[in-house]
Parts: structure tokens; C-alpha cells; sequence
């Protein structure tokens, strides 16, 4: 593990929760792996995987203002379901308080709660990873997908946002536009 990797590892131990930790590191992993079977840059998933989430123990109310603070866009879906923005809050963090220059990682980071359509690999990498890492548990066709993530990783983005639209439709959950657009994109490249 590089210095830079292991400095982090530190301080989010310190900033995030237990689970959110171990689930970071779950990820972390993950990516690697996937960086390892598609040809992808393995420290930079190390690195996207480690600080996705870095923004999530800062509460809704503190995230939105610090949003405002440093001009960070809020939409309406955002501001109206603030877990949303620990995405983009999270890659500018990643940059401004962790140090991270990539371009690539900080846009992984920030697309990883919804995805984008034309996602780069390491975009990619980090949507999968941190849905399929092992301590995950709860989301349907959990065993499918993790087996799918090292069969055709295309496949199993587009599995993933099936199966979250479906989890939101039935918990009447507001589906960020960037969400669907994300679904049909995929839905389309898949035929
Ligand atoms: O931060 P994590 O829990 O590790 O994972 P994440 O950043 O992918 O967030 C997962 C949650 O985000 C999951 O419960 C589904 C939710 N999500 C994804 N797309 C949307 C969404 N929630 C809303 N309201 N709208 C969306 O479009
Ligand atoms: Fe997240
Ligand atoms: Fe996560």
C-alpha cells in the first residue's frame, strides 16, 4: 500500500464510523479487484474506493451548508434528500482535505451514489464495488451480481440501477434524474 493510501486510511479511521470504515475498506478491496480483472489503474480504485464515502458521517443539515459555502451546486433532489450530495461533497473533500489531485478519482467519487451515462472504467469500478463488497447484505440479487461484476462489468452496472429504481419505486423514494438518465443509458447499450 502506497503512503498516500495508508495516511488516509488513518484519518478516515478516525472520521467515519465502524461499519462505514469497514465498509470502505470492503471497497477498497473490491475495486481493486475489478482494477485487476478489467486492466484499470489498481492504486487509483484503491485510492476512489478508500474516500468515496468520506462525506457520509458529516450530517445533512452541515453537508447542504457546506455545499452553499463552497459553491458546490445543490439540486432540488439533492437538497430534498441531502445522502445524495455526500457524493459531490465527497470528491471535493477528497481533494481539499485529503489532497487528491486525479481528476479521475475525484469524478468517480463524485458519481458513485447515481451514476452518470458513459461512465469511465474507474467510475464504473467504484459504482459496482460499493455495491457488491463483501459486507454488503442487504440489496436483491446480491450473489448475481457479485458474480457478474468479473463476468461483464457493463452488465452488472446496469443490473445495479435496475434494481435500485426498483428499491426506490417501492419505498417511494425521489429518483434523482441523473438516476434514470443513468438506467436508460445503459438499458439502451445493453440491446
Ligand atoms: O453511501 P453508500 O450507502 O455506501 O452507497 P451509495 O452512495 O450508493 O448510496 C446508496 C443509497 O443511495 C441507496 O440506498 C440508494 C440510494 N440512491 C441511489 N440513487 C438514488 C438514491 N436515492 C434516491 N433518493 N434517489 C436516487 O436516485
Ligand atoms: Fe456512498
Ligand atoms: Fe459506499
Amino acid at each position: 500500500m502506497t503512503e498516500q493510501l495508508k495516511k488516509i486510511k488513518k484519518q478516515l479511521k478516525k472520521e467515519l464510523e465502524k461499519d462505514r470504515y469497514q465498509h470502505t475498506l470492503g471497497v477498497m478491496y473490491t475495486a481493486s479487484c475489478l482494477a485487476m480483472r478489467y486492466e484499470g489503474d489498481i492504486q487509483q480504485a484503491m485510492l476512489a474506493g478508500l474516500l468515496h464515502d468520506c462525506a457520509k458521517g458529516v450530517p445533512g443539515d452541515r453537508q447542504i451548508h457546506l455545499c452553499k459555502k463552497n459553491r458546490i451546486p445543490i439540486r432540488t433532489v439533492e437538497r430534498e434528500n441531502p445522502s445524495l450530495l455526500h457524493a459531490k461533497l465527497g470528491a471535493y473533500l477528497a481533494k481539499t482535505e485529503y489532497g487528491v489531485k486525479n481528476a479521475e478519482v475525484l469524478h468517480a467519487i463524485a458519481v458513485h451514489t447515481t451514476g452518470a451515462p458513459q461512465m469511465g472504467l474507474l467510475d464504473k469500478i467504484l459504482f459496482v464495488a460499493d455495491y457488491i463488497e463483501p459486507n454488503r447484505d442487504k440489496a436483491a440479487n446480491l450473489a448475481q451480481v457479485r458474480k457478474m461484476a468479473f463476468e461483464n462489468l457493463d452488465q452488472a452496472v446496469f443490473q445495479i440501477l435496475h434494481d435500485t429504481m426498483h428499491y426506490l419505486n417501492q419505498k417511494r423514494g425521489a429518483i434523482d434524474p441523473v438516476t434514470d438518465e443513468t438506467y436508460q443509458y445503459y438499458r439502451q447499450q445493453l440491446r
